[in-house]
């Protein structure tokens, strides 16, 4: 941000009108456009520069009372299944790919992990948002243990349901891969996980939209490229209905 100063942007996106920016501010309709500039150059600046802002942060009394459960509810997967009826003691993620130490990580292993907790607002794109608190590890504490090799670009989570016939999957790239936020969540609103919102882990990448946010993680790969992996998008979103990949928001 050093060569594109606050000011420029701001002249830019006013459309070159704050040249007498004392007059235009001074009217309504001035504070109107002035205003309108400012906000797009909010946005303009992160998705330029600041891909590691921070997602707003709630409190307890902002909790939705109701938080939707969308997509895959309840896996018919048999494995999953059989997992689940053993409160999931027997589960394992499973870190592979490109690292150095592959990790088989218990439900125990995680929560003795340093721990995140962050209440924020899940935004899906079939037009809800809720907003709950969730609980984990950062993905970063897990990748440093499992130590990614230098020619790991992303992070693929692979997911115990199907959608339409087809494999549940997310990718991340690095970036989101290690923002502060960016958590393996094995409670929601002070409680273990449910099974409709992704027991026994689910992802919370906060910056990005809902269908990244990958439930039922069964194992996390680091990858060189999303290109082989399912249908080469990122995503099983991504590949059968033409989501972006990058859903920042
Ligand atoms: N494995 C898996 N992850 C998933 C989905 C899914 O169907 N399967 N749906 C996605 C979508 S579109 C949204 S909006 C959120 C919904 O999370 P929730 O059920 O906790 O509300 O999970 C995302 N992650
Ligand atoms: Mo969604």
């Amino acid at each position: 941000m050093s060569l594109i100063t606050r000011r420029s942007l701001l002249i830019a996106g006013a459309g070159g009108l704050v040249a007498g920016c004392d007059r235009i501010g001074n009217s309504a309709a001035g504070r109107d456009l002035l205003f309108k500039a400012e906000a797009v150059h909010k946005s303009l600046q992160r998705a330029i520069t600041d891909r590691n802002a921070l997602a707003r942060e709630f409190s307890e009394a902002d909790l939705s009372p109701r938080f939707r459960a969308n997509g895959s509810l309840f896996p018919a997967d048999p494995a999953y299944r059989a997992l689940m009826r053993g409160n999931f003691a027997d589960w394992r993620l499973r870190v592979d790919g490109l690292v150095t130490r592959p990790l088989s990580l218990s439900l125990a292993d995680i929560r003795s992990l340093p721990q995140r907790v962050q209440i924020t607002r899940h935004d899906c794109v079939e037009g809800w948002s809720a907003i709950g608190k969730w609980h984990g590890p950062k993905l970063s504490t897990v990748l440093d243990l499992a130590g990614l090799k230098d020619s790991a670009r992303f992070l693929v989570f692979h997911c115990a349901d199907t959608l339409y016939g087809r494999p549940y999957y997310e990718s991340i790239d690095l970036i989101d891969a290690f923002h502060p936020q960016t958590i393996l969540a094995w409670a929601m609103n002070n409680r273990t996980l449910p099974v409709e919102h992704g027991a026994p882990l689910r992802l919370r990448v906060e910056r990005q939209l809902g269908y990244k946010h990958a439930k039922y993680v069964m194992r996390i790969e680091a990858v060189a490229s999303i290109d082989a992996v399912h249908g080469g998008k990122g995503g099983l979103w991504e590949d059968i209905a033409d989501y972006e990949w990058y859903a920042g928001i």
